[in-house]
C-alpha cells in the first residue's frame, strides 16, 4: 500500500516545537509519509555561543533529491530557508521535482525572537518562490513586510493585502490574522476572485509556537490528499486551532501547540 507523501524543505527547530519538528508531528497526525530536508538548525539556548547552523547547498540538495528518488513527493511545503541562496536553491528544485502541491510559508521571525530569514533575502523569496506557489501562508508582519505596507490591522486591511500579494504570482494568499487586535482569529483567503473569510475563537495564550509551521504543514497534508486549497484550509485551521487551545506549557517561556490535540482533547 501507499499514502500520500510530503516533503518539508525547512529548519529543524531542536525544542520541538516548530519548523522540522512540527511539520512530521503534523503529518503524523494527518497520515501522510513525513519527509524532510533541513536548510537550518535553530538551536538557541544560553550555553553555547552559537545557536543557528546554516545547512551547505549540498546537503539540502542531498535531501531533497533523497525524497524524490526514494519515495516521491505529492505535496512539498517550504518554510525557513534563511539566506538567498538557500530560496533560489530550493526554487530550481522545486521546479525540477515537477511537484504541483507548493505551500510556501515564508517565515521570517520565530516567536521567540529569532530571525529566520535575512532581510536582503526577501526580495529573493518575492522573485523566486511566490510565484510557484500553490498557496503561501504570510502573517500579519510577514505579509507586510513582503509588500513594504503597514501591519493590517483589520480583516479590511488584511483583504486589500491579500490582493496585492495574490498579484505577486501565487495561486492562493491566506493572510492569518492571529495576531490581530480585538477581532477573532480571522484569516483571509484569496484566490484573484474570491476573498474567503475563515474565523475562529481567539485563544488567551502565550504557548503558540509552531502554530503557523502547524497550519501550513497541515495544508500540504490535505493537498497531497488531493483536496481543493479551501478544503484544506479549513480542515487546517481547525487543526490548528485545537493545537492552540490545548497548548503545551512547560513552565519555561513560551510553550509549543499542540499536535495530538484534535486526536487526543476533542
Ligand atoms: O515558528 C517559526 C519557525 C520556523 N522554523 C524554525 C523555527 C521557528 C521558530 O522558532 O525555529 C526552524
Amino acid at each position: 500500500m501507499s499514502i500520500p507523501r510530503v516533503l518539508s524543505i525547512a529548519g529543524s527547530a531542536s525544542q520541538g516545537s516548530a519548523g522540522i519538528q512540527a511539520d512530521l508531528k503534523t503529518f503524523e497526525e494527518f497520515d501522510v509519509y513525513g519527509m524532510s530536508a533541513i536548510t537550518a538548525i535553530v538551536a538557541n539556548n544560553k550555553t553555547t555561543d552559537q545557536g543557528i547552523f546554516t545547512q551547505s547547498l549540498e546537503a539540502i540538495e542531498a535531501q531533497v533529491y533523497a525524497s524524490l528518488e526514494h519515495v516521491g513527493v505529492d505535496a512539498l511545503k517550504t518554510g525557513m530557508l534563511f539566506t538567498e541562496d538557500i530560496i533560489k536553491r530550493s526554487a530550481e528544485l522545486i521546479r525540477y521535482s515537477e511537484v504541483r502541491n507548493i505551500v510556501v510559508d515564508p517565515v521570517m521571525v520565530g516567536k521567540m525572537g529569532s530571525q529566520l530569514l535575512k532581510d536582503e533575502a526577501i526580495d529573493t523569496l518575492v522573485k523566486e518562490l511566490l510565484p510557484m506557489a500553490t498557496i503561501i501562508t504570510p502573517n500579519l508582519q510577514e505579509a507586510a513586510r513582503i509588500l513594504g505596507a503597514p501591519v493590517p490591522e483589520s480583516p479590511e486591511d488584511m483583504k486589500a493585502l491579500a490582493r496585492d500579494l495574490q498579484s505577486l504570482g501565487p495561486d492562493y494568499v491566506l493572510v492569518k490574522g492571529g495576531a490581530l487586535k480585538d477581532y477573532p482569529a480571522v484569516d483571509i483567503l484569496f484566490d484573484g476572485t474570491s476573498m474567503v473569510e475563515l474565523e475562529s475563537e481567539r485563544v488567551k495564550t502565550v504557548h503558540t509556537s509552531g502554530a503557523g509551521c502547524t497550519y501550513s504543514a497541515a495544508i500540504a497534508a490535505e493537498l497531497a490528499k488531493g483536496k481543493t486549497v479551501e478544503e484544506a484550509v479549513r480542515k487546517a485551521k481547525s487543526f490548528v486551532t485545537s493545537a492552540i487551545v490545548h497548548a503545551l506549557s512547560f513552565d519555561r517561556g513560551i510553550g509549543s501547540a499542540y499536535h495530538a490535540a484534535h486526536r487526543t482533547k476533542n
